[in-house]
């Protein structure tokens, strides 16, 4: 290995990142195929910027010509408690690990620009860096890295992680000694496709976003179709389902990095308590999370179908003023919940 490789690891070691690989953008293996088959069959959904700038999105090469090497970085929020434990209490809210404290665009974005940083001033040469933030193609280039493989659920596994990580990266203009890349290790395992809740799994490596949770709850305007929601069970930002599943989360360590360990409020909160947020209150509880970005009026929305799903007959009270609400996804959000619960 270089000397400039071996410190560039040390350094992200002392930013706690969990493990640091490379790879040559110009490597790529296409992923066209794949990837527009997802957007002909519209599994997308509302997420039409997926097609934006698609040819990126399929090559980084056109992305930064002048890219010789790009940093992957995973960073894992691995968690100390079973998330899916929350799913056996109804009138509790479930919500997603990666959401359970600060936003981790800003935590990494932060430390990606330190290392990138350190980088020019140890290497010289260009830096871009990137954290879910652009039309990158994240998982592929991690594979090629070496980071994991895209598992049937078609996030990364990594053999020392799990599937508990974020990813980062930094295109330089810098050639840095490629990693190996990663190769496929489910083997016969369907332990992800068979927990999902709402079979968003059309085929194993291939996602239905429409119907999975994280983008009902996260990236889906307007009101949830009359089938899915009961699917939804208690799942209010989120879902970890086919993560928490996975066998190779045995070797997964606690994260390194602090600000992403669970607030301890936010592993199994009050339904009630979160149906009644106003604007206001919502941005104050919220305040420095990803939550925050779906804003009040989605995050009710999500919650009442919760409600409605608990067939609790206390929140009634809670929920009858809702049918009211300005918003119109949350007025008939109220009016399914109050049926459910009759
Ligand atoms: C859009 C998006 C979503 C969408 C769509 C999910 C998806 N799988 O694409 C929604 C909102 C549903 C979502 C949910 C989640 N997301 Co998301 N998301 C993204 C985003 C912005 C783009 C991904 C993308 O390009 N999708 C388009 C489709 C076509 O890609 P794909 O499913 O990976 O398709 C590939 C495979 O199907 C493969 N393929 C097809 N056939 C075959 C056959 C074989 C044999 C093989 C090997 C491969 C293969 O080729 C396709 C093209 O590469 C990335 C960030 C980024 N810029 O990459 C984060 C990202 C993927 N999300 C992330 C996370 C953490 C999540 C959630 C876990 C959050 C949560 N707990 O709720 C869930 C997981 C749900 C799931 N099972 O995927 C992380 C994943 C980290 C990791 N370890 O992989 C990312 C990388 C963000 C980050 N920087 O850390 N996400
Ligand atoms: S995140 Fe949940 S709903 Fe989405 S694919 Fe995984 S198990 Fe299914
Ligand atoms: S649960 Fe099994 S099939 Fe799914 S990603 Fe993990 S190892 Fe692969």
């Amino acid at each position: 290995m270089t000397d400039l490789k071996s410190k560039l690891i040390d350094r992200a070691k002392d930013l706690s990142f969990d493990l640091t690989k490379v790879c040559n953008p110009s490597e790529l293996p296409s992923i066209s195929g794949p990837f527009r088959e997802f957007l002909s069959l519209n599994y997308h959904g509302q997420m039409t910027w997926l097609s934006d700038r698609i040819e990126w999105r399929e090559n980084p090469k056109i992305l930064w010509p002048e890219a010789k090497s790009v940093i992957m970085l995973a960073q894992s929020y691995a968690p100390a408690h079973n998330p899916m434990d929350v799913l056996k209490y109804p009138d509790k809210a479930a919500i997603s690990v990666y959401a359970q404290n600060k936003d981790y665009h800003v935590v990494i974005k932060k430390k990606l620009k330190s290392l990138a940083r350190w980088l020019i001033e140890e290497a010289g040469g260009e830096v871009k860096v990137f954290v879910d933030t652009a039309p990158v193609p994240e998982k592929p280039l991690g594979q090629m890295a070496g980071l994991g493989w895209q598992g049937k659920h078609t996030n990364l596994v990594s053999r020392d992680l799990g599937n508990w990580f974020f990813i980062g990266s930094i295109f330089t203009t810098v050639e840095i000694e490629p990693d190996d890349p990663e190769v496929d290790h489910c083997g016969s395992c369907q332990s992800c496709i068979e927990i999902c809740p709402t079979d968003a799994f059309p085929k194993p490596y291939q996602i239905d976003a429409r119907r999975c949770i994280s983008y009902l709850t996260i990236e889906h305007r307007g009101p949830v179709e009359i089938d899915l929601r009961s699917k939804i069970g208690n799942r209010i930002y989120g879902c970890d389902d086919c993560l928490a599943v996975c066998p190779w989360n045995k070797f997964a360590k606690a994260g390194s990095e602090t600000r992403l360990y669970a607030r301890e409020e936010l592993k199994m909160p009050d339904l009630k308590e979160l149906v009644s947020l106003d604007d206001r209150a919502f941005r104050d509880k919220f305040s420095g999370s990803p939550i925050k970005r779906i804003g009040r009026d989605r995050f009710v929305r999500n919650v009442l179908y919760a409600i409605g799903n608990s067939r609790k007959q206390k929140f009634k009270k809670v929920v009858t003023p809702l049918t009211k609400d300005p918003d119109f996804a949350i007025r008939d959000a109220a009016t399914w919940a109050l049926t459910q619960l009759a």
